[in-house]
């Protein structure tokens, strides 16, 4: 899910009557804080220190959490602050065929079109700064940022929550040459939290932990449907655990803080039988592979994927719909 833009150019801000950089995010719905670039290395401890403590597993360490560059870029000595964008986002309806008959299963949200989201919050920075801003993305953890400026809220399940759109937002974030306004505090859990075991109970590997607030991240359903197809699935994640064609919603589902948005989906894509068939095969030497990876790319999937995640999700929705199909 780390997914840097490599090599993106500093891009020069227009020039605008209006200075409230944040105004152009606010205005397309999005919701924006900041932070001086002084918290880097208690940022830095905020993740590190639980490794230091053994509280990460190692294999968790190594997939995703070693890549975070806790310093302002070389190539940017001017930074100043860093600036942490919630952007809400629907859960992508996708649709498969087989046989003759139409699978429906989902992306959650977050997945699809994360690089247009970048470009498209540089663009709005930009505009509301109308003054030559210069921005870099960011390689941080995002939640603990958004968390420590008061942008969002801990869930227990270790997804943030902002107000108005629940969990179904994407976060990112970005240096910038502007001094803005210091957010920085301490990062806090949802009130509704403190009543709620909801999704502690749900969650089907038990990633989600009574006894302690960070989860078990290592034992996700998301952490073993996002390596590559030829890895399979540790014995704890059963068949019909699989509910998504990458992640998992489970935890989401059952928050009481998402009720609202719960139908919040929008249909993305369909594959036709051809391209169905393609992705079960899972074999993705050829030209094809090229033009397919191309579709799926704005969905934030990969051909890596297939075909285990959409097997998975087949035998499951045959056993318990027959040969419907009628999944989600
Ligand atoms: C690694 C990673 C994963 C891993 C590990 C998940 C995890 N919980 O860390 C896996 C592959 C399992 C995963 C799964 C998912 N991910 Co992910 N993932 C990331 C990534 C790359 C880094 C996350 C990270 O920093 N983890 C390290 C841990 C230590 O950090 P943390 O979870 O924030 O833990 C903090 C708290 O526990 C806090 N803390 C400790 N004790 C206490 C006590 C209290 C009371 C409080 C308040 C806090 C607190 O301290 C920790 C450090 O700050 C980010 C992208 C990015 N660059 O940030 C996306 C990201 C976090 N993922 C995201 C999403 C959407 C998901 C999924 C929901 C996808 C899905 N539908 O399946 C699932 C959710 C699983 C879950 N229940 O967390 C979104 C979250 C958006 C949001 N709304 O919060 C992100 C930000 C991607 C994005 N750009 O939007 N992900
Ligand atoms: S399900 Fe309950 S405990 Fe879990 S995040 Fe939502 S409100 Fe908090
Ligand atoms: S995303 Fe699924 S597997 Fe991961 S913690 Fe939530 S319910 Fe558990």
């Amino acid at each position: 899910m780390l997914n840097p833009l490599p090599g993106m150019p500093f891009r020069k801000g227009l020039m605008t009557e209006n200075g409230d950089m944040f105004k152009s995010i606010r205005e397309r719905g999005y919701d924006a804080r900041s932070l001086s670039v002084s918290h880097l290395d208690a940022v830095k401890e905020d993740v590190e220190g639980l490794y230091r403590k053994g509280s990460l597993a190692e294999e968790l360490y190594r997939e995703y959490l070693f890549r975070f560059k806790y310093f302002v870029p070389e190539s940017f000595p001017e930074a100043k602050s860093l600036i942490v964008v919630s952007v809400p986002q629907p859960t992508c309806e996708v649709s498969f065929n087989v046989r003759g008959r139409r699978f429906r299963t989902i992306v959650p949200p977050t997945y699809a079109k994360a690089v247009d989201v970048d470009m498209e919050i540089m663009d709005a920075l930009e505009r509301g700064d109308g003054d030559g801003v210069r921005l870099m993305r960011a390689i941080l953890p995002h939640k603990t940022l958004a968390a420590r400026t008061g942008l969002v809220r801990y869930g227990r399940n270790n997804i943030t929550y902002a107000p108005g759109c629940g969990s179904f937002h994407r976060l990112t974030s970005f240096f910038t040459d502007r001094e803005l306004p210091d957010d920085w505090q301490e990062a806090r859990m949802m009130d509704l939290c403190s009543d709620c075991d909801a999704c502690v109970r749900a969650c089907p590997t038990r990633a989600i932990d009574e006894d302690r607030f960070l989860m078990h991240a290592e034992r996700c359903i998301t952490f073993h449907n996002e390596m590559p197809s030829e890895r399979g699935f540790p014995d704890y994640v059963l068949e019909g655990m699989h509910n998504a064609v990458v992640g998992c919603m489970i935890c989401q589902k059952v928050c009481p803080a998402n009720a609202k948005l719960d139908n919040w989906m929008v249909h993305c894509t369909e594959f036709d039988e051809d391209d169905t068939s393609y992705l079960m095969k899972g074999d993705f030497s050829g030209p094809r592979a090229k033009r397919m990876a191309a579709m799926l790319e704005p969905l934030g999937l990969e051909l890596q994927f297939f075909p285990r995640n959409l097997v998975a999700l087949m035998e499951r929705a045959q056993r318990s719909y027959g040969e419907t199909f009628e999944h989600q």
